[in-house]
């Protein structure tokens, strides 16, 4: 059976938010797009909204789904949707660190591998939400 990560591409002034993974030791100090497993019998968009509120504590509106699926490995594949905050300031409660990323700053975090690639993407189509 496939994994399916979802991921958040919150945008909001035009910057981008990224965070900095604590866990697991050889992800840690990565950076990814907030998110996380779809759980069993949950949507791939509630499960998003669920883990933007459970890791950053704030509520978010989904916008468009980012490319299909990118492959992490094996077994798990991701897929990223662009969304709104439409309540509250994000804190990280489950990562190291986050940082909004301008344009020009998109690169300026060592990104985890799978996530390379959307922010290619995110980088060529401009930070529209
Ligand atoms: N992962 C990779 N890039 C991302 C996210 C949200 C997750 N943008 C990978 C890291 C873990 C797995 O997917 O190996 C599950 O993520 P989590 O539930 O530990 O956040
Ligand atoms: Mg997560």
């Amino acid at each position: 059976m496939e994994l399916v990560v979802v991921g958040a591409a919150i945008i909001a002034d035009g910057r981008l938010l990224s965070a900095q993974r604590a866990e697991p030791p050889h992800m840690a100090g990565g950076w990814e797009l907030p998110g996380g497993k779809v759980d069993p019998g949950e949507s791939d968009e509630d499960a998003l909204v669920r883990e933007c509120h459970e890791e950053l504590a704030i509520k978010v509106r989904l916008r468009r789904r980012i490319g299909a699926d990118w492959r992490l490995s094996d077994k798990a594949v991701l897929r990223i949707w662009t969304a709104e905050i439409t309540e509250g300031d994000p804190r990280p409660l489950e990562h190291l660190a986050l940082r909004w990323l301008a344009p020009h700053e998109l690169y300026d975090v060592d990104w985890l591998p799978g996530d390379r690639p959307v922010i290619d993407t995110l980088a060529q189509e401009g930070l529209n939400i």
